[in-house]
């Protein structure tokens, strides 16, 4: 699918445990401008429901896991998170949705840009005619 894509970190462990680092425009394909976490997601609640115009995201589920709806206004595939040493790469005009939280998720989002608002397209028949618009 266009837009969305897995990738794997290295994981540095030794006899303490393990540790993963994430450097932005080489771990993952983008500087680094916004860290955020999702936790605490209440029982049966699902997020998102929009796409970005421009925005680039890595969403790597530290703890516990979720399952991210990607739909790039053609297909859609669901990607179930529950491994810290792998993230999804999320690009720009890609609708999301999160599901099936688990209690201890926290789902770490690296950005490409700061927060702004304009950005996001909030209802999905918007996105469907901002593709189709594109494809034009
Ligand atoms: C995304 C998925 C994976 C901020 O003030 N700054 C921020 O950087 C973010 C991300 C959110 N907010 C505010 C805006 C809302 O008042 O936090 C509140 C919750 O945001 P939102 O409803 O957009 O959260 P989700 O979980 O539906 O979506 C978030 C990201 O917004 C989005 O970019 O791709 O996680």
């Amino acid at each position: 699918m266009l837009g969305s894509d897995l990738v794997k970190f290295d994981i540095r462990g030794d006899e303490r445990g393990s540790l993963v680092a994430v450097e932005g425009g080489n771990d993952v394909p983008f500087d680094i401008a916004r860290v955020y976490y999702v936790f605490g997601t209440v029982e049966g609640v699902s997020r998102g429901f929009h796409a970005h115009r421009n925005l680039r995201q890595v969403a790597i589920a530290v703890q516990g896991s979720c399952t991210m709806l990607l739909d790039d206004g053609h297909d859609r595939r669901s990607v179930h998170l529950d491994d810290p040493s792998v993230g999804l790469h999320i690009g720009p005009m890609t609708w999301r949705e999160m599901h099936d939280f688990t209690p201890d998720c926290v789902l770490l989002v690296l950005a490409n840009q700061p927060y702004d608002e304009s950005d996001y397209i909030r209802v999905y028949e918007e996105f469907t005619a901002a593709i189709e618009t594109l494809a034009r």
